[in-house]
């Protein structure tokens, strides 16, 4: 009975029509990181940053889960050890796809979080700049995002399923961004068996026992199936 950590990136969702960051034509393109994914961004102009989060909260909420998304929430209900899933996406396709064991790490979407007091609550698909916050009132609402700097969500609790994996795959990731792209070399030195799964290699491919290369719809339900067949 294996346990399995998996890492998912923007590249499980981009066959649901939602943009990475990194492609060509991608969200970093279109915008400077510095200022819609920064604290200091949203410091100075929340109402681009809080532009920036409703325009990708109207893109989720129109795009549908794929069948790479549904084949992981396949192995988390028919597997027979652990699956964990730690997404970087903020979009609720896993949710949609059927997944529950789940750690949205660098935040989501559809939650608002009140930068005075830490309440939390769904947001709005439409979230105004100084909205307030339901539990204080104070004029503080931000998109419940992890920025630049600001510390990744439940990563003890990573960690501790990093301990005890047996297997880890990393999805559609460029393995560009931190604390997430170590989390291979971690899952390699306690012992785990490591798998990447992408177009192509990452940035820290050379780190991984295998690779499976190609579209995440294709490839994602060939690696559960393989798995489920023990
Ligand atoms: C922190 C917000 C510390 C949400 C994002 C070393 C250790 C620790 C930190 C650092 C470090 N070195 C540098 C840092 C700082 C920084 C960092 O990593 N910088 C990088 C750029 C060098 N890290 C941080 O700031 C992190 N915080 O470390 O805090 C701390 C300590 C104490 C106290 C306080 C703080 C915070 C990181 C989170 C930042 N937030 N986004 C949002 O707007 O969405 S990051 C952003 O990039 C997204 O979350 C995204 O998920 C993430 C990674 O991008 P990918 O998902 O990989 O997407 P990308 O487009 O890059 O790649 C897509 C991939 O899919 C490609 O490989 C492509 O080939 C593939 N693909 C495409 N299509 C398909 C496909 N694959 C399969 N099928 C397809 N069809």
């Amino acid at each position: 009975m294996s346990n399995i950590v998996i890492l998912t990136g923007a590249g499980i969702s981009a066959e649901s029509g939602i943009e990475t960051f990194r492609a060509e034509t991608g969200l970093w393109a279109q915008h400077r990181v510095e200022d819609v994914a920064t604290p200091e961004g949203f410091g100075r102009n929340p109402d681009l940053v809080v532009d920036f989060y409703n325009a990708r909260r109207a893109s989720a909420a129109s795009a549908d889960p794929n069948a790479a998304h549904v084949a992981l929430a396949r192995l988390e209900a028919e597997h027979t050890g652990d699956v964990l899933l730690v997404t970087q996406n903020v979009d609720d396709l896993h949710e949609r796809g059927g997944s529950q064991n789940l750690i949205h790490m660098h935040g989501a979407l559809n939650s608002a979080l009140c930068a005075v007091c830490d309440h939390r609550w769904p947001a709005p698909m439409v979230m105004a700049a100084g909205d307030p916050c339901p539990a204080c009132a104070a004029p503080a609402a931000r998109p419940d995002i992890v920025w630049f700097g600001e510390m990744p969500y439940q990563m003890e609790r990573i960690f501790e399923a990093i301990s005890r994996a047996d297997i880890f795959a990393a999805i559609g990731t460029s393995g560009n961004v931190y604390p997430a792209a170590g989390f291979v070399a971690e899952a390699a030195r306690i012992g785990a068996q490591t798998i990447e799964i992408n177009l192509e290699p990452s940035a820290v491919g050379s780190q991984f026992d295998d690779a499976l290369l190609g579209p995440a719809t294709q490839t994602v339900p060939d690696w559960v199936a393989q798995i489920l067949k023990g």
